[in-house]
This record gives structure tokens, sequence and C-alpha cells, in this order.
């Protein structure tokens, strides 16, 4: 697989990240940790490796924006090219010791994805995927899952955030899809959730509320692994109104039924 320049210097960058992040999980009982919100968490770690993605592609690139966690939009003179980062996706996770967190890099290009990674360092997989070019976990070409039923099918969520989302409606979608599925799913970093479904680990997914750098460069992967992904209104508005549903074609429009319809009988 030949990867271009471009998502090399985005590999790069994802690798350097990760080793910092795989040397502060080794001792996280020794980070400094911050709260931004209720239920919202930031440490040290997710700093240092935001700081070590924003060295590396600035000046693998001078001048592209910025949309990024922890320092929010940074303006460069290439308003045509836009990098969307989550430095640390599952930090609620990463700080109870759980492996289950990533690197999440997306580049756009004139408003459109066009290339993504996302890096586990607890488990050294890295998901590539560029426009056109297909997804990749490590040298191996991804498609997602072809389950046809959603009485077959695995499908990943993300609950509601202390303070943030609407609980009760959270709670409706939630027992709609677990009485129409085979289980359900909740891990606790979105971008690798998307990865997932991308190499057909999981058959579908769906959150909200969401940022841009949650879901950015798992779009990608998805689309070029075969899948679809929508908003919940069946929309393109993922980066901007925060819902993400997806899965192979048939999943992704039954999920997308589902999480309309009331509550069910059982
Ligand atoms: P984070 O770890 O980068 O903050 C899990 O459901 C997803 O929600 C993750 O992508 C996680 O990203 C995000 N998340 C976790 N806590 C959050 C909070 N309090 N507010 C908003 N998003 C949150
Ligand atoms: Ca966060
Ligand atoms: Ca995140
Ligand atoms: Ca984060």
């Amino acid at each position: 697989m030949a990867r271009s320049a471009i998502l090399n210097v985005m590999v790069q960058a994802a690798m350097k990240a990760g080793r910092s992040l795989a040397r502060d999980f080794g001792e996280v009982q020794n980070l400094q940790v911050s709260l931004k919100g209720p239920g919202d968490y930031v440490s040290q770690a997710d700093r240092k490796a935001e700081e070590i993605i924003y060295t590396e592609l600035s000046r693998a690139r001078p001048g592209y924006s910025f949309l990024m966690e922890e320092r929010g939009a940074v303006e460069g003179e290439d308003d045509q090219h836009r990098w969307i980062v989550d430095p640390l996706d599952g930090t609620t996770n990463f700080l109870h010791g759980l492996p289950i967190f990533s690197i999440s890099i997306a580049l756009e290009r004139q408003g459109q994805l066009v290339a993504g990674v996302i890096y586990n360092p607890a488990m050294d997989e890295l998901y590539t995927a560029e426009r056109g070019g297909g997804a990749f976990l490590n040298d191996r070409r991804l498609r997602v899952a072809a389950r046809s039923k959603l009485s077959d099918a695995v499908i990943g969520t993300g609950i509601p955030h202390l303070g943030r989302g609407h609980h009760g409606n959270y709670l409706v979608e939630l027992r709609n899809v677990m009485g129409e599925t085979a289980g359900v799913r909740r891990l606790g970093s979105a971008a690798l959730d998307l990865a997932y479904v991308a190499a057909g680990r999981m058959d579908g997914f769906w959150e909200e509320p969401l940022s841009p750098w949650d879901v950015a460069a798992g779009i990608l992967m998805i689309r070029e692994a075969g899948g679809f992904v929508s908003d919940k209104q069946g929309g393109n508005n993922m980066l901007e109104n925060g819902t993400i549903v997806a899965g192979n074609e048939l999943i992704h429009r039954a999920l997308l039924k589902t999480l309309k319809k009331p509550v069910t009988s059982r």
C-alpha cells in the first residue's frame, strides 16, 4: 500500500503523539487533571499529544488552518486546508487505565475530507484513509461488515455525558436499538468506534452530541471502507449538528429508521 506524502505526515504525527500517550498511560496517577465542564476532563497527556501533533503538522505544511479540541481554531494563511484534530479521544477511559482511546487527525481541502488517521497506541492499531484510495488497518484494506439484518447486527453507541445531550430521548433510542439488534456496545472513544465500523468489527454506530474532531477522520474511514454515514436526519451535516449514524448501506438505513421510532412495546 503506497501512502501519499500528506498521509505519511499525518501518520508520523499520530505515531509520535501516540508514543507520548503510551508513556503517560503508564503513569496516569501522576498526571495533572482538570475539569473543563461537568464530567469533562482534560489532562497533561491530552495537551502534550496535541502540542506534538500541532508542531509536526505545522512544520510539514506551514500555513494550514487547524481545529483542535484543546487549542480550538487556529486560522492559517491557507484557508483552503484545515486539520481537524483530537489528540486523545477517550480521555475518561485513559484516566481510568482503560486502554480504549485514540488519536484522530483529519485533513479537509476546500471543505471536503480528503485524508484521515485514527491511531490506538495501546493496541498499536493504525487506521488510515484517503479520499478515493480506500481505508486500511495497518496494511490491510478495510471493508465494512456485510450483515444485512439489524437482528444480526452489533451496534456501537455513546451515552450522552453529564450535562450534555438529552438523556430521556437517548434512552428511548437505546431501548429501541436494544430491542431490534444482536447487541449494543459502548466503548468510550467515538473515533475508535467509527474505525471499528470501517473494519467490520461493529455493524453500525450512533451517537450525539459529538464534536467535529471526534468524527472527521472516522467519517472518511467508513466511506472509504464502503460504508454509509449521515447525521440523524439522513443529511451530511455531521460536523455542524454533532449527530452521527453509520453502517453498511442496509444497516445505516435500518438504524436511521429505528432511531426515529417512538417507544416500542417490548
Ligand atoms: P474525548 O475523550 O476526546 O473528550 C465518547 O462518548 C465520546 O464523547 C468521546 O469521543 C469523548 O471524547 C467525548 N466526550 C467525553 N466526555 C465528554 C464531555 N463531557 N462532553 C463532550 N464530549 C465528551
Ligand atoms: Ca475532551
Ligand atoms: Ca473526542
Ligand atoms: Ca479529546
